[in-house]
């Protein structure tokens, strides 16, 4: 098993990342071998302001410390110290197919109308990551639930690669197809955490409105008010998960509860049946400042060491190279240069 994922630098880490990815990223360092990129690359398919984007791939790596990741054990580093990313991503470019990129929602989301002036690396996106995972050929890619089409979509990659090469490795003794089809592990304690100001919509670093997300560095009063100003409706909340039916910013807030202290809807919902709105959004804020506040004080302790952070995404990129290096090496000559 060999654990690869990452995130972009493009803005605060957010609850949304923590609980669909980082709690995931750290429980799996028990089993497996795991490999985690701040995917700088990814970042500048939108515009990104030099200074804030260096300062960004530090607080990523911050966070990913902060929640508990060991750098010694396991890899962090980013994803333009390492070259076999962007190569490997070429030769994919040429196995995906036009009508396969055309089907990524994400593409339409974050394009919208303007999508004839959106970056060709915006477009391409998902190949890159198709390369982040299968340049290491990992086998388990843990992610939020809006990442599930791009990791179906390096599937497919890898098994057309496979079919057109038809070339066979022996691993652990057995036969097997050159590049791994990656498991996408989606399940976790929030798989998909919502905008506490519009709950269709998923939290996100780049929505206007910092009220809409709770970002790892702010501090209890700024948690405090950003629940308070959480969309709501006037009815207490139900006993059972029947009663979240159309009342999706309520469900929400349940899954965060739930998944900051590792229950579940049904469970939340047994404790707090029948309380007002209002109450329940005071035990979710301490709920918050509990966890989350630590992770951002650290983070921001990190943060001021610098060369520190520096020399753990230095030591981590020559460590990734090393196992990348070989597998790149390996598709290069399959294809036959
Ligand atoms: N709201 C979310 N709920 C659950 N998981 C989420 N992830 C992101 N948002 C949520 C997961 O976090 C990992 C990194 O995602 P990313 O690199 O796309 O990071 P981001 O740019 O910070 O994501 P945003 O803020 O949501 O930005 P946009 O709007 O650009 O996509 C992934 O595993 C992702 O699933």
């Amino acid at each position: 098993m060999r654990v690869f994922s990452g995130i972009q630098p493009s803005g605060n880490l957010h609850l949304g990342n923590y609980l669909g990815a980082i709690v995931k990223f750290v429980s799996l360092q028990e089993i497996s071998e795991c490999i985690y990129c701040v995917v700088d690359l990814h970042a500048i398919t939108t515009w990104q302001d030099p200074d804030i984007l260096k300062s960004n791939i530090r607080q990523i790596t911050a966070g990913f410390i902060a929640s508990g990741i060991n750098s010694k054990e396991h890899i962090i580093f980013n994803q333009s110290k390492v070259p076999c990313h962007a190569e490997m991503g070429w030769i994919l470019n040429c196995v995906a197919r036009v009508g396969w990129l055309n089907r990524m929602t994400q593409f339409k989301e974050k394009a919208g109308k303007n999508k004839e002036n959106a970056s060709v690396g915006l477009y391409t996106y998902p190949i890159l990551m198709a390369a982040d995972i299968l340049a290491y050929n990992a086998t388990h890619v843990p992610v939020g639930e809006d990442q599930k089409q791009h990791i179906e979509l390096a599937r497919d990659i890898a098994k057309k690669f496979n079919m057109d090469f038809n070339k066979t490795i022996i691993k652990n003794g057995y036969k097997n197809d050159f590049f791994n089809l990656p498991e996408p592990l989606i399940n976790g304690p929030v798989p998909r955490v919502m905008s506490l100001r519009d709950a269709s919509k998923k939290m996100s670093s780049n929505d206007p409105s910092d009220l809409s997300r709770i970002n790892l560095i702010d501090d209890e009063d700024l948690i405090q008010l950003k629940i308070r100003k959480a969309k709501t409706d006037p009815d207490s909340l139900p006993s059972e998960t029947l009663g979240l039916e159309n009342r999706s910013e309520l469900r929400n807030l349940i899954d965060i509860y739930a998944g900051l202290c590792s229950s579940d809807r049904d469970s939340v919902l047994q404790n707090f049946g029948g309380i007002q709105f209002s109450n329940f959004k005071k035990e979710l804020t301490d709920l918050i400042i509990e966890k989350i506040c630590p992770i951002g004080k650290e983070m921001k302790k990190l943060m001021n060491e610098e060369s520190a952070i520096d020399k753990i995404l230095t030591d981590g990129a020559s460590r990734a190279y090393e196992i990348s290096k070989p597998i790149l090496e390996e598709t290069k000559k399959i294809i036959g240069f």
